[in-house]
């Protein structure tokens, strides 16, 4: 018998292709709900830092799509963590691996209902990482969920991370969004 996990999540992969909208280049990989079937999806599955740059790997719980406009995301945001350049072949994969398992085994305490899904991007100028939940209006969650994932990737403390509403991010594309929250 495998073992359940306490939700059930689908894992989302995004290639950028311009001749098409942005939704229409997102694709369902598959769902998943036990430990077991975690580990047979992540070891069968290309590791991010692997992709061609201009895609995404999301996981999110089942029913939610990984895009702003989804009513479980529409009033959220997301914790994002920078990279840099240098920082894909080191630690990409074994930031976005902590990330799932942060997900998956419900990390967030008490918050774990306010978390949404997480996404990879891997980009040229930076990769990033983001954790998006449902509220950005939830101080406490909002905070304390910054708080455990930064100590969960082992962020080092001089390194401050950002929240943004996706109200603030959408439309804002190469503009700077400004953060809500940081911690
Ligand atoms: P990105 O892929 O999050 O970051 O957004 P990048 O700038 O580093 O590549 C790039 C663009 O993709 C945005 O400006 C939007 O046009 C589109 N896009 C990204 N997201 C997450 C969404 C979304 O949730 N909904 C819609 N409609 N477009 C999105």
């Amino acid at each position: 018998i495998k073992h359940p996990l306490q939700n059930s999540w689908a894992m989302w992969f995004f290639k950028n292709d311009k001749t098409r909208d942005w939704k229409d280049n997102l694709r369902v990989i598959t769902t998943f709900d036990t430990v077991e079937d975690f580990w047979g999806l992540y070891n069968h599955t290309l590791p991010a830092s692997k992709l061609q740059s201009g895609c995404d790997y999301s996981v999110f719980k089942a029913g939610i799509q990984p895009m702003w406009e989804d009513t479980q995301n529409k009033k959220g945001g997301r914790w994002l963590i920078n990279l840099n350049k240098s920082q894909r072949q080191p630690h990409l994969d074994d930031l976005w691996l902590e990330t799932l398992l942060c997900l998956i085994g419900e990390g967030f305490d008490e918050y774990s209902d306010d978390i949404c899904g997480a996404t990879v991007n891997i980009r040229t100028k930076g990769d990033k990482l983001g954790l998006w939940t449902r509220d950005a209006t939830r101080n406490e969650a909002t905070k304390k969920i910054g708080m455990k994932l930064k100590e969960s990737l082992n962020v080092p403390p001089k390194i401050i991370i950002g929240f943004q509403a996706h109200s603030d991010t959408a439309g804002k594309a190469g503009s700077t969004v400004k953060n809500r929250f940081t911690v």
